[in-house]
């Protein structure tokens, strides 16, 4: 508040006082230590690495504070345009390592914790990862906040501040369990804000009032009420001050702590009954991925989320004493799939319940604020909410989406005047027993712009799932952003050797904000020198992650052998099953090999992590085939290094920091037209590893930029699919024989009990191979084999590693965040003067 500010004449004391960075490595230490001894209250006959990880961050925190109340301060006065960021997900990983890259001091930082007595690695592996996320949506939300902050955007993050992110995965008799993830016991990095507070109702009824005039308006009330309380995260850019802010909301009752009444009467559970409804809310991350849950714990959740953050939005923007209709100038709110587009509705209501606009004013300036970003087109995966359930939570927010669809359809009527197909097949609500509302609908009604998140994704929505949406709004409203990755991160951070070497190379770290400039590597593609310490890198990567698995699951990986890997949530849609199905061909074939003809053999390990949803079987099934496969081969005395089979438990962010550097091949096999984008495989190249993938998602792009050479490609192509399934549904399609081959060895019940695996077979069969494994098999064998040819061909293989580095910059986040910025957000940076 402005009352609260400090006078003109003593700022520059203030100024002085405040400071953003470490003067020396005395002061880092001096910090470090004094964290430990008095925040901590431990001292240097306690103090484990876990100690000096907490001493470590709070120093650290201390001056990226200052950096953020500055740049928030800075945003203010400059009263640009900001952009929202609504996202459910948001994977961070781990901060400190980040932190310490993004402002420069990780050398100050590795120098003063050693002369402590500590190795910087080792106070980094302390943190837990901030696991807020399932995949790609929640990881590209991450990236996009770290684009933002260091192209000195002025952007906020808003989502939800999970008690419980995604669970921890092990590994139990070769099955997955989940264990909950309680991972804020001590988290440095956020900021409780009791001040901002706002309520929220849920349920209650709506009754209509007229005034003097006649005129209409509507009261909703008598609902319950939760409150959300802000916790805020800052977000530093990579070599600026710009610090953004990641607010997170946790929700408590909205009425003291617990019932006193109930307490008092001997009532002591009914006495926190209320407390724990209320923190119910923000409590866990539904661990869905690519699946809609429907369920009502849900559909709070997300308005909850919503509402707190467009209060917070509209309060900031009234505080510039604007006119509304300004209101798009100034906010641009991007919806990171449907799961906020209540958001679209809850403004309309603040505009016209609260703020007393007309729809139609309210209409225009809703429409010019939100963006859309569609994730998928699974049709499991589209969120749709029954009509009796919203009803009940939300009754106010149901009149104003039947009056936003019958606007709407009125509008579609007109243009299309006889077509009454047209109008059920657009409208919001969909007639089914019950009715559903269908979210997808309302997020392209309610924005400006829809995109999807790679080219051949964004033209299979046009085609497809919103094709009367073109009909209806014209093309222009339909783009595509191509996804992109945050090159601190997955190179500098997961990869140091590797920035290192390039940096030596191109003269220093500019690639890491202009990707582009890794062209420059082509120039030493044939310098000697250079390939043998690129291919040095690969190979201690490779001894990294050998003794990760050998520490943690006891297996021994010749780091000499072709990684092989995949790691991904497991879904049937990314064909994890036709992988492990490749690995028994491959064994049994080992099999029959004479030893002259083994020795030829290119030994390989296959490497494997992903969580699967908690309900989904066939996923769960698939894991236990590929632990079941690794228990043979593993032990197989005939086999030795030549095949390797291996589960990584619990992949997430921190673990794909070490896996994703080790790559030789990573698999990218989709059924094509399923994998929306991918960004895992733009991970991978960017490390110098090769992929194998399907025409699927981003990996169409990735081969455009790095060339058809230096990708292994396979199967069939997305505009195949129809045809294939139709086949398939007919009886007309035979199992290819090296898969029928396969089936037979599992049925035979060489991996175990065969029942386990019954679904996963008839899902090919009787299922009518819903997925394509048997149609892309051969293909899928065939340029396994090829890839064995080419890697026994060592220079041949590092000019690919090589080439293909030089040409990913257009997979930088930085890029689409721009592209976001110049053709949906209309926003310009606001670099601050140092
Ligand atoms: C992913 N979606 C896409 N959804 O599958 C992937 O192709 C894309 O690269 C990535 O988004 C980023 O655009 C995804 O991760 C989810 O996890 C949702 C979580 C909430 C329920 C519905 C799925």
């Amino acid at each position: 508040a402005i009352e609260a500010s400090i006078p003109q004449p003593l700022r520059e004391t203030w100024r002085k006082l405040a400071a953003t960075e470490f003067k020396g490595k005395e002061e880092f230490q001096r910090e470090v230590v004094r964290h430990v001894e008095t925040t901590l209250a431990r001292s240097m006959y306690n103090c484990d690495d876990l100690a000096a990880y907490s001493g470590t961050a709070l120093a650290v925190r201390d001056k990226l504070v200052v950096s953020w109340n500055k740049t928030q301060q800075h945003q203010t006065l400059q009263d640009q345009k900001r952009i929202y960021y609504l996202s459910l997900e948001f994977l961070m990983g781990r901060t400190l390592d980040n932190s310490l890259l993004n402002t420069g001091i990780k050398d100050t930082a590795r120098e003063g914790v050693g002369e402590l007595g500590f190795r910087i690695e080792d106070v980094i592996d302390k943190e837990h990862d901030a696991a807020l996320g399932n995949g790609g949506l929640g990881r590209l939300a991450a990236c996009f906040l770290d684009s933002l902050a260091t192209l000195n955007y002025p952007a906020w993050g808003y989502g939800l501040r999970y008690r419980y992110g995604i669970f921890k995965q092990e590994i139990v008799d070769g099955y997955q369990v989940e264990v909950p993830d309680y991972w804020l016991d001590f988290n440095p990095w956020e900021f409780p804000r009791h001040d901002v507070c706002v309520d929220i109702m849920f349920y209650g009824y709506v009754t209509k009032v007229s005034d003097n005039d006649g005129k209409i308006s509507h009261l909703w009330e008598g609902g319950e009420i939760v409150q959300a309380i802000a916790y805020d995260v800052p977000i530093p850019g990579y070599e600026t001050s710009t610090t953004n802010n990641l607010r997170l909301w946790s929700s408590k009752p909205s009425s003291g702590e617990f019932d006193f009444q109930k307490f008092n009467s001997g009532d002591y559970e009914g006495s926190i009954r209320e407390q724990q409804k209320a923190e119910t809310i923000s409590a866990v991350l539904y661990p869905n991925d690519n699946i809609s849950a429907g369920k009502e714990l849900r559909l709070k959740q997300q308005y909850f989320w919503v509402a707190a953050s467009l209060h917070d939005i509209v309060r900031r923007f009234k505080k510039s004493h604007r006119p509304w209709k300004e209101f798009p100038d100034q906010v641009a709110i991007q919806l990171n799939d449907t799961h906020p587009t209540l958001a679209i509705v809850e403004l309309q209501r603040i505009f016209i319940d609260i703020e007393g606009l007309t729809w139609d004013q309210s209409w225009d300036i809703v429409t010019r604020t939100f963006g859309y970003t569609n994730h998928t087109v699974l049709p499991e995966a589209l969120e749709k909410w029954s009509v009796p359930l919203f009803q009940s939570l939300l009754p106010r927010h149901l009149q104003i989406i039947y009056e936003i669809n019958l606007y709407f359809l009125q509008g579609v009527e007109k243009k299309f005047p006889k077509d009454r197909d047209m109008l059920q097949r657009v409208s919001i609500i969909e007639e089914s027993q019950p009715q559903v509302i269908r979210m997808a609908y309302l997020a392209i009604i309610g924005s400006h712009k829809v995109n999807g998140v790679a080219e051949l994704h964004s033209d299979l929505i046009k085609a497809t799932i919103f094709k009367d949406f073109i009909a209806v709004f014209g093309p222009d409203k339909f783009t595509n952003v191509t996804n992109g990755i945050t090159p601190r991160r997955w190179l500098h951070q997961a990869n140091p050797k590797l920035s290192d070497l390039i940096a030596s190379k191109l003269g220093g770290y500019d690639f890491l904000k202009d990707l582009n400039l890794l062209k420059g590597l082509e120039q030493w593609v044939d310098d000697k020198e250079f390939r043998k310490e690129w291919m040095e890198i690969k190979l201690a990567a490779k001894i990294r992650l050998a003794k990760y698995i050998r520490d943690t699951t006891q297996i021994a990986v010749n780091p000499h052998s072709l990684f092989d890997i995949q790691v991904k949530r497991i879904h049937e849609y990314k064909r994890q099953q036709m992988n492990i199905f490749g690995v028994i061909y491959r064994y049994l074939r080992l099999k029959q090999m004479k030893p002259e003809e083994l020795k030829k053999q290119v030994p390989r390990a296959s490497i494997f992590g992903g969580k699967a949803a908690p309900g989904y079987w066939m996923a769960k099934t698939i894991i236990r085939l590929i632990t079941a496969v690794g228990e043979v081969v593993n032990t197989d005395k005939d086999i030795g290094d030549l095949l390797k089979v291996v589960f990584i438990e619990d992949y997430n962010v921190s673990k794909a920091e070490i896996i994703i550097p080790a790559s030789d091949i990573s698999e990218h096999i989709s059924t094509a037209g399923t994998e929306a984008s991918g960004t895992s495989n733009m991970k991978f190249v960017l490390n110098g590893g090769l992929i194998i993938g399907t025409c699927d998602g981003a990996n169409i792009e990735i081969t455009r930029e790095i060339g058809e050479d230096n990708i292994f490609l396979l199967g069939h192509l997305a505009e195949d699919v129809e045809e294939l399934r139709h086949q398939h549904r007919f009886g007309k399609v035979e199992m290819d024989p090296k898969l029928r081959l396969v089936c037979d060895a599992i049925e035979a019940g060489q991996f175990g009990d065969p029942n386990i695996y019954n679904g996963l077979i008839s899902a090919l069969t009787t299922g009518c191979d819903y997925y394509l494994v048997s149609d892309d098999f051969s293909s899928y064998l065939a340029t396994q084999d090829l890839v064995d040819t080419t890697f026994k061909d060592k220079e041949d293989w590092a000019t690919k590693s090589i080439m293909s580095v030089a040409n990913m910059g257009f997979f930088s986040a930085d890029r689409a965040i721009n592209e976001y910025a110049d053709t949906i957000w209309n926003v310009e940076p606001t670099p601050q003067k140092k």
